[in-house]
């Protein structure tokens, strides 16, 4: 059972500070995630050691009913013009759902369906986003800063990444003129 009486969270930065026992972090490089863009044709290695993003989590029980916290931290950059992203997935337990709150940065939250509708919310400062049970998510950065998100969710809820990894989601989006402009997938 983690006791949370030290932890502290920066509003401001979205960083998580107490225990480093209590706090799981990870990191994915270009190169850990190259399979989940349209072109990788050409990047040379500096490309492929930036970062993509990583993310903070208390580490709580996976417990039905308990409830997960961790700050995305996602940076700014293109793959052949396609925007850096999260890697996205439903939930293992798939009614589960999710807020995400965006401290800092801009981008596009990208949902889809089972039925593979997608639909995309815009990602500002301030903004808040229900993501209901049985709805892919993935996070894409339009900016030149760090995308900075709060996410809480079930904590019994799980990663599907395999769904994504199999089929995709069912659009990309490319800075086309400068502007994020979406390519469907079918
Ligand atoms: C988020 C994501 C985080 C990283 O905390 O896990 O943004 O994205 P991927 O998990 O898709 O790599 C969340 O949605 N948790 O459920
Ligand atoms: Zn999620």
């Amino acid at each position: 059972m983690i006791n949370l009486s030290k932890a502290t969270y920066d509003i401001r930065s979205g960083a998580i500070t107490g225990k480093d026992s209590e706090i799981a972090r990870a990191q994915r490089t270009i190169s850990n995630t190259l399979g989940m863009y349209a072109n990788t044709e050409g990047l040379d290695q500096a490309t492929l050691d930036r970062l993509n993003y990583r993310v903070e989590v208390l580490k709580v029980d996976e417990i039905e009913g308990g409830l997960q916290f961790g700050t995305s931290y996602l940076y700014p950059g293109t793959i052949n013009g396609e925007y850096f992203m999260t890697k996205g997935h439903y939930h293992a337990i798939s009614n589960r759902s999710e807020f995400y709150l965006c401290l800092k940065g801009e981008g596009l939250l990208v949902l889809m369906d089972r039925d593979r509708r997608w639909w995309t919310e815009k990602v500002l400062p301030n903004s808040l986003h229900y993501i209901p049970g049985d709805v892919a998510h993935r996070l894409i950065n339009t900016s030149d800063e760090i995308l900075t998100v709060l996410a809480c969710w079930n904590s019994d809820a799980g990663h599907d990444y395999a769904s994504i990894e199999e089929e995709g989601f069912s659009v990309r989006y490319f800075k086309v003129d400068g502007k994020p402009t979406p390519v469907e997938q079918g």
